[in-house]
């Protein structure tokens, strides 16, 4: 399948809302950092969008800002495949023959579904198959890695399990991935609520830092972030949440450790953490949102990247779902 081969990558992002520091950390930074180790396939997973009401006019917008974003953040097409989940074809075919061996119960179980269904007027029955979806994406391309944030997880072992009944019910076919989660970053909460995630689908004001939020918004952000009365600066997840937000935030962009991270806010007060904070998170933004907007200033340029994307993993993807319907019995 992929032997003598790079390692294969595969990830995604939907383009549900704007895109924000938790899913650059959680995600894209790792995508960069390790892009050229490996043969990547990025994926712009807008028909997982759609598992909630989405504005069709603006879901057309998001997704080229999404795709845009992505290379402004660092990915390189040498190395990396960016394209549009719909364009491909077998994707959604793939997803309907593993829904006929995916048992119901594993789908009912998954967190991500039990949360966003209760925010739901009306519950789609894609929101439930969506983990279906998300392995159909992953095996499709013989995938080894999936590097994602923690919320994740439960999705990409939802898929491990799909490999190994599809295999054993029907002889090996697929190839089992493993998640990847980084060890800083990997779970950003809200600025306004550090108990919860940060997330792109929030309204709250002053929940996320977005990634083309202009340098005052992000630094209003930061200053107004929840902390506690403690005026400990400490790594302390369960007993001062807000705080240990910052220090992660800090932490992952900056690569520092915690020891020194401790002894530079020593006897500090949480002002300084905040205003420290601004400055690293500014900083890494600054480039990616000049080269966005330079990217941004051809639309034909975006078009073209999509294009090539789809056209270099369409034909991947198609094999492996031929493998998949011959091992069904559905062609010779
Ligand atoms: P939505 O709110 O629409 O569900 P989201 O913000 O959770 O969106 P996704 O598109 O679901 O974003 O996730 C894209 C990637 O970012 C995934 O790898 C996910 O694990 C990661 N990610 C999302 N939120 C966070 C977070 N708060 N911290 C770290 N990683 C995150
Ligand atoms: N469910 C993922 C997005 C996603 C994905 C994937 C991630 C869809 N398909 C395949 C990794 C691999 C999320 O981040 N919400």
């Amino acid at each position: 399948m992929n032997d003598n081969k790079k390692k294969r990558v595969f990830s995604g992002i939907q383009p549900s809302g704007r895109l924000h520091i938790g899913n650059y950390l959680g995600a894209i930074t790792n995508w960069v950092a390790e892009q050229h180790q490996y043969d990547n396939v990025f994926c712009i997973v807008d028909l997982h969008a759609i598992t909630v009401p989405q504005d069709p006019q603006e879901l057309y917008h998001k997704i080229r800002e999404l795709a845009l974003l992505y290379l402004a953040c660092g990915l390189d097409q040498k190395d990396c495949a960016i394209f549009v989940q719909s364009h491909v074809a077998a994707h959604s075919e793939l997803t309907w023959l593993l829904n006929c061996v995916t048992p119901l119960g594993w789908l009912e179980r998954m967190t991500q579904y039990k949360d966003k269904s209760v925010k739901q007027e009306s519950i789609s029955t894609g929101l439930l198959d969506y983990p279906v979806l998300m392995a159909a994406d992953i095996i499709l391309y013989d995938t080894d890695m999936v590097p994602v944030g923690e919320d994740q997880k439960q999705h990409v072992e939802l898929t491990r399990d799909i490999v190994l009944r599809f295999n054993n019910l029907f002889g090996e076919t697929f190839v089992m991935p493993e998640p990847i989660i980084p060890k800083t970053g990997a779970r950003v909460k809200g600025l306004d609520d550090p108990t919860a995630k940060m997330s792109k689908s929030s309204t709250n004001q002053g929940h996320a830092l977005y990634l083309l939020d202009p340098p005052d918004v992000l630094r209003k952000s930061i200053m107004r972030a929840t902390t506690d009365s403690l005026n400990k600066i400490a790594f302390d997840a369960e007993g001062q949440p807000g705080v240990f937000n910052l220090l992660s935030i800090y932490q992952a962009l900056t690569k520092k450790s915690e020891t020194e991270i401790l002894s530079e806010f020593e006897g500090k007060g949480y002002g300084n953490l905040k205003k420290q904070v601004a400055e690293v998170v500014i900083g890494t933004l600054e480039p990616i949102q000049k080269r966005y907007a330079d990217m941004a200033a051809d639309p034909a340029y975006i078009e073209q990247v999509l294009k090539d994307g789809a056209d270099r993993v369409r034909p991947i993807a198609d094999h492996r779902l031929y493998v998949a319907q011959k091992h069904m019995g559905l062609r010779k």
